[in-house]
């Protein structure tokens, strides 16, 4: 078999995305997710210029030295853009094999490990009595895993809130809007959250976190301290990762599991995370990773420790993405949990899957390789539209992490 032809298929059902369609001598086509949140042009621009002319001619079965050819033969490494035009192409070689093979793709990365895998989705408000109800209705939807974020008195836009009754979307049209963080009332309030959470929802419901990188090291020991008594299924990247050691204060302080990586790129940017067992569950996905092949291995390597999956499931992600990431949290091991948040009724109508979620869990389809069809006219009705993330200052005007 030969890849005859790539090409991108940009669009914006409600939100941007970036979508790679390889197709084949033998008619077999694969898609693969290059969406990077507010950078989408730059991984299209990658993949265009850089990527799509190195692929034509080239044997799609030949995921692993396809990647390599595009990881050390670029010269330049790593970096959250290279790695999404990676990813993109990679999952859609994974689809495009699955297909030949005429089997749904997780049976390529060992076959099925679990019936279903586990979710959990987003509750919100703007105060703690609306996130307890969120949670609540997403307890009644069936979810059996819950994230719980809600306002902080003096804070302006806090994370994870939505605006004006819309569900939560980060990216907004125009330039990046500024929003206002407080350190110290959140660390005050978010305790009386989960407190008021558990009073009213029970002990069985697991409970989730994101503290979205805007504590230092001590903050977060502290935070995840005053959380012990709620037994949070996890608190989410609790600081910045780069300096990966930071994680080390956190954990000889507190007992609340930690979840991070949602924006790393690579294994290297794991490696003391997990050998030292500072992390309970890795987010780093698929689509920002370089695709099924890497998370594979840093899943693999993330076994030995006993650290889990988590993957980012954001509605940034597209269905393409959600669909790798469910074969492969079907296949492997040492999966803990996926994040789902579902998309809009317009990108399912654009992207549709065979994924579906059941009493908690999502189950994939037994369609041939990743079961995720897209709808090019009706794409091509919803154009790319400029749209950044938000970005934070501290109360003295000062630039924080958002
Ligand atoms: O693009 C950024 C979002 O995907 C991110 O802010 C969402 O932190 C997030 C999460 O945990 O879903
Ligand atoms: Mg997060």
């Amino acid at each position: 078999m030969k890849i005859t032809a790539a090409r991108l298929i940009i669009c914006s059902p409600d939100r941007n995305f970036v979508t790679l369609k390889i197709e084949t001598d033998e008619g077999i086509y694969g898609l693969g997710d290059g969406t990077l949140n507010g950078r989408e042009l730059a991984v299209a621009a990658y993949l265009e210029e850089h990527v799509i002319p190195c692929l034509i001619g080239r044997d799609p079965f030949q995921i692993e030295d396809i990647w390599q050819y595009l990881y050390r033969g670029a010269y330049w490494r790593r970096g959250p853009v290279t790695m999404t035009a990676i990813a993109a192409v990679d999952v859609a070689l994974w689809d495009i094999k699955a297909k030949a093979l005429n089997t749904p793709l997780y049976n390529l990365l060992g076959g099925r490990s679990r019936q279903g895998v586990l979710v959990y989705t987003h509750a919100n408000g703007n105060d703690i009595a609306e996130a307890v109800e969120s949670v609540q209705q997403h307890m009644a939807e069936g979810y059996l895993a819950v994230r719980a974020q809600c306002g902080i008195p003096g804070v302006k836009s806090s994370y994870g809130v939505p605006k004006a009754g819309k569900p939560y979307e980060p990216a907004e049209r125009g330039l990046p809007s500024e929003s206002v963080w407080s350190t110290p009332p959140y660390l005050q309030h978010v305790p009386k959250l989960f407190a008021a959470v558990r009073n009213a929802c029970g002990d069985d419901v697991h409970l989730l976190h994101d503290v979205h990188h805007r504590l230092t090291p001590m903050e977060a020991a502290r935070l995840g301290k005053d959380l012990e008594p709620y037994r949070l299924f996890w608190m989410e990247d609790p600081c910045p990762a780069e300096l990966q050691e930071s994680f080390s204060l956190i954990r000889q302080h507190t007992t609340t599991p930690i979840a991070t990586g949602e924006v790393f790129n690579s294994i290297w940017d794991t490696h003391d995370l997990i050998r030292n067992q500072w992390i309970d569950y890795l987010r780093m996905t698929i689509v920002h990773a370089g695709g099924i092949t890497h998370a594979k291995k840093a899943a693999d390597f993330a076994s030995i420790y006993n650290v889990k999956t988590g993957f980012h499931g954001a509605t940034d992600l597209s269905p393409v993405t959600m669909a790798a990431a469910l074969h492969f949290g079907t296949a492997i091991h040492n999966f803990g949990i996926q994040e789902h948040m579902p998309h809009s009724k317009l990108t399912d109508e654009v992207f549709r899957s065979g994924y579906r979620f059941d009493a908690g869990y999502m189950m994939v389809g037994e369609e041939p390789g990743l079961g995720v069809e897209i709808d090019e006219k009706l794409a091509a009705r919803h154009p790319y539209k400029p749209a950044y993330l938000p970005i934070a200052r501290r109360l003295d005007g000062s630039l924080t992490d958002w």
